[in-house]
């Protein structure tokens, strides 16, 4: 029997489709008993929860077209086997640190897995000014984890080279970071908006010659680099927290591209939820504390990023780069020790411009971020996005000049007092 054609499901499809499903019944309960919820908000797919007697699933769907645009553009459902191949990849390199799978359907662009509870939203959470311990230390690691055993520093050039090819099918998913990430924002593009109030410092950005180059530099970073196995999507939305866990979801954008790109993504959301604090306050000041935690989990992510990535490097270097049969089996571990820094000091230079150009876009371009989106006073949300562009800018530029993580959170520190409207 030939397999269903896709079909868009709906909540009241999913019993009859689902329904036969052993790991459906088994963990979830006899689909009779199903209620079914809808609760997708990003901007791509379709996103259930099923609860039954026995328990609960998530069932995401990809659309063929992108949910926040609708149907003029498409998208084709294949994005969904790129993420179903990234999520047993990160499992498998950072155990624990994404959903389990319970069961993919290529041909329904369907990922059924667990249900993560009391798990939230990071974004939604750091909005209202939630804090969570250990939470720079435990993303610090996925991505150290990740970048490093996803690399020619860890894989096998079979297996590294198979991943390259696998994953340089993800053309459309690639092509949306190419467009709305790195070029979009430096032009009038069709689907950019900003914030009224921004008009001037945005003028001043798109004839910053510069800068355009510096965004350009970047991309041909994110095209010609295949670095390691990277989520590509690594943002505060693509987290779900507990206050002793930290869950990655959602690696449909994963592709081959440079090490800095994950951390530096990830790293400019949290500057972002840090200088939108100010357009969140009900007394002034009272966010005070949420910035100063921000900072704190952006210096630490970077840190235990290092720590981990360096632990890797001197216990699980067995690739084809950087061989330890060239360094410490010659007695010249060192040069290993020197190496390690080089590329340390590359991957920092370059999470330092991707954490720019994600700044810039996601103010400037088709996706914002909620950070800033529900301030709602128009006047205080366009100041707050008003420093979080100028910041991106220094970043863009100045990567040279800056050394240490300690100089980018003072830089966000000073940014607060700063009027770049
Ligand atoms: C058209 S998709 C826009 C953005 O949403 C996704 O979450 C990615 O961030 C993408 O750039
Ligand atoms: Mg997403």
């Amino acid at each position: 029997m030939s397999a269903p054609v896709y079909a868009a499901l709906s909540p009241q499809m999913l019993a009859g489709r689902l329904g036969m499903l052993a790991v459906m019944v088994d963990r979830v309960g006899a689909p009779h008993t199903w209620t079914v919820r809808e609760v997708g908000d990003g901007n791509l797919n379709l996103v259930f929860v099923v609860t039954g007697t026995k328990g609960q699933a998530v069932v995401k769907q990809a659309l063929p077209y992108v949910r926040l645009v609708g149907e003029s553009w498409p998208l084709p459902l294949r994005r969904t086997f790129f993420e179903y191949n990234a999520l047993i990849r990160q499992q498998a390199r950072d155990p624990g640190s994404v959903p389990v799978i319970w069961h993919f359907d290529e041909g329904q662009a369907m990922i059924v897995m667990e249900y993560l509870s009391p798990h939230v939203i990071l974004r939604h959470a750091l909005i209202e000014g939630r804090q969570f311990a250990g939470l720079g230390v435990r993303l610090g690691q996925f991505c150290a984890r990740t970048l490093f055993r996803g690399s020619d520093l860890s894989m096998t050039a079979a297996n590294r080279k198979a991943d390259l090819a696998l994953f340089a099918g993800n053309v459309e998913l690639c092509d949306i970071t190419e467009n709305l990430v790195f070029s979009d924002p430096y032009f009038a593009a069709p689907l950019n908006r900003h914030t009224a109030g921004l008009d001037g410092i945005v003028a001043r950005l798109r004839s910053d010659l510069s800068l355009k180059v510096a965004a350009q530099d970047l991309k041909m970073g994110f095209t010609c680099r295949a670095e390691t196995m990277l989520h590509g999507d690594l943002h505060t939305g693509s987290v779900m927290v507990t206050d002793s866990e930290a869950i990655v979801i959602d690696p449909e954008f994963a592709t081959y591209g440079p090490m800095g790109f994950d951390i530096g993504m990830l790293i400019a959301n949290f500057l972002m939820a840090h200088l939108s604090q100010p357009g969140h306050e009900a007394t002034a000041g009272d966010r005070a504390g949420q910035q100063d935690w921000l900072l704190d989990v952006t210096r630490t992510l970077w840190q235990t990023f290092v720590t981990e990535f360096s632990l890797l490097w001197r216990s699980e270097r067995r690739g084809i780069l950087y061989q330890a049969s060239l360094y410490e089996d010659q007695s010249h571990g060192l040069a290993a020790e020197q190496a390690l820094t080089g590329v340390l000091g590359r991957i920092w230079q370059d999470m330092l411009g991707f954490c720019g150009v994600e700044m810039h876009r996601r103010i400037l371009g088709l996706a914002h971020n909620a950070d800033f989106e529900r301030i709602p006073d128009e006047a205080r949300r366009a100041a707050c996005e008003a420093r979080a562009l100028a910041m991106g800018r220094h970043l863009m530029l100045g990567a040279g000049s800056i050394h240490d993580i300690a100089s980018v959170t003072a830089m966000a520190r000073r940014m607060n007092k700063e009027d770049h409207l």
